[in-house]
């Protein structure tokens, strides 16, 4: 680590204000070139702390950055990954507040519940299958704090992985028999499809970055508790939305899920 334990705490208090505030800034590497993975991890241990400080409960996981077509977007190579708070969950219809945001983004994706624990090292696709209760369409609504979403990867990291919203189906699906390579995917905005994709998008396999997920939580001495929900990774690009806009997702075998933006 190359961050004292005070700069920690500082750009903790910094991207949270960020995000209260609905207010963007210049990415943290600018003033910490230094910041190495595990600053920047720790830094997003510190908003965690500081929410779960405030009351907040941890729902959940999420992989970024895990397609080809995001990493391309992004200009990067490797995953990342974020947690997922109860506020950022909403209604499946229901309405999500621009105001509260800065620039969000929809990105369509596959949500997986847990019934049982997963813990790395050795994690794979069989043992993320084996303890996945079921499968559910999700959107996940992304806002990274870093001005005009200008970043490198350890900022995105301390920003928690730009987290801010989702929403997830009620048509779950159970994983036996179904292979999620295939499972096809359309994103609409105000009624017109705007991205197509399917499951092997996603690191090849959607479980593939659930298990990748684990693995990086047993490195740094963490597991994924049974009843977890995990968004695996936009399978497309992510699409840019303002107020008035109406997202759906389309998930075959798991029915459509949807957001209104105000
Ligand atoms: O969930 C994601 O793939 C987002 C990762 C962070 C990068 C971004 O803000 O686009
Ligand atoms: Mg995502």
């Amino acid at each position: 680590m190359n961050l004292s334990t005070d700069t920690i705490a500082a750009l903790a208090a910094h991207l949270d204000d960020c995000v209260r505030e609905a207010r963007d800034t210049p990415k943290i590497t600018d003033d910490h070139p230094g910041m190495d993975w595990e600053d920047a991890y720790a830094v997003q241990d510190a908003i965690r702390d500081r929410l779960l400080e405030r009351g907040a409960r941890i729902v959940g996981y999420k992989a970024g950055l895990t397609s080809h077509a995001k990493m391309r977007q992004m200009s990067v190579d490797t995953p990342v990954f974020g947690f997922l708070v109860d506020s950022y969950g909403l209604p499946d219809g229901g309405e999500c507040r621009t105001a509260e945001l800065i620039h969000p983004k929809v990105e369509p994706e596959i949500a997986f519940v847990t019934k049982t624990e997963l813990k790395g090292p050795g994690c794979h696709i069989g043992a993320v299958l084996a303890a996945t209760d079921f499968i559910v369409a999700g959107i996940e609504v992304i806002d990274s704090r870093y001005r005009d979403f200008k970043f490198d990867l350890k900022s995105v990291v301390a920003d928690n992985t730009s987290a801010a919203r989702f929403v997830v189906g009620s048509q779950p699906l159970a994983v036996e028999g179904v292979d999620l390579r295939t499972l096809g995917i359309v994103l609409e905005k105000n009624g017109r499809a705007v991205a197509f994709g399917a499951g092997a998008a996603v690191l090849g396999h959607p479980a593939a970055a659930v298990a990748a997920l684990a693995n990086h939580l047993g490195a740094r001495g963490e597991s994924i508790p049974a009843g977890s929900l995990i968004l695996s990774g936009g399978i497309t690009e992510a699409v840019a939305v303002e107020p008035g806009d109406n997202v759906t997702l389309r998930v075959q075998g798991m029915g459509s899920v949807s957001l209104r933006f105000i």
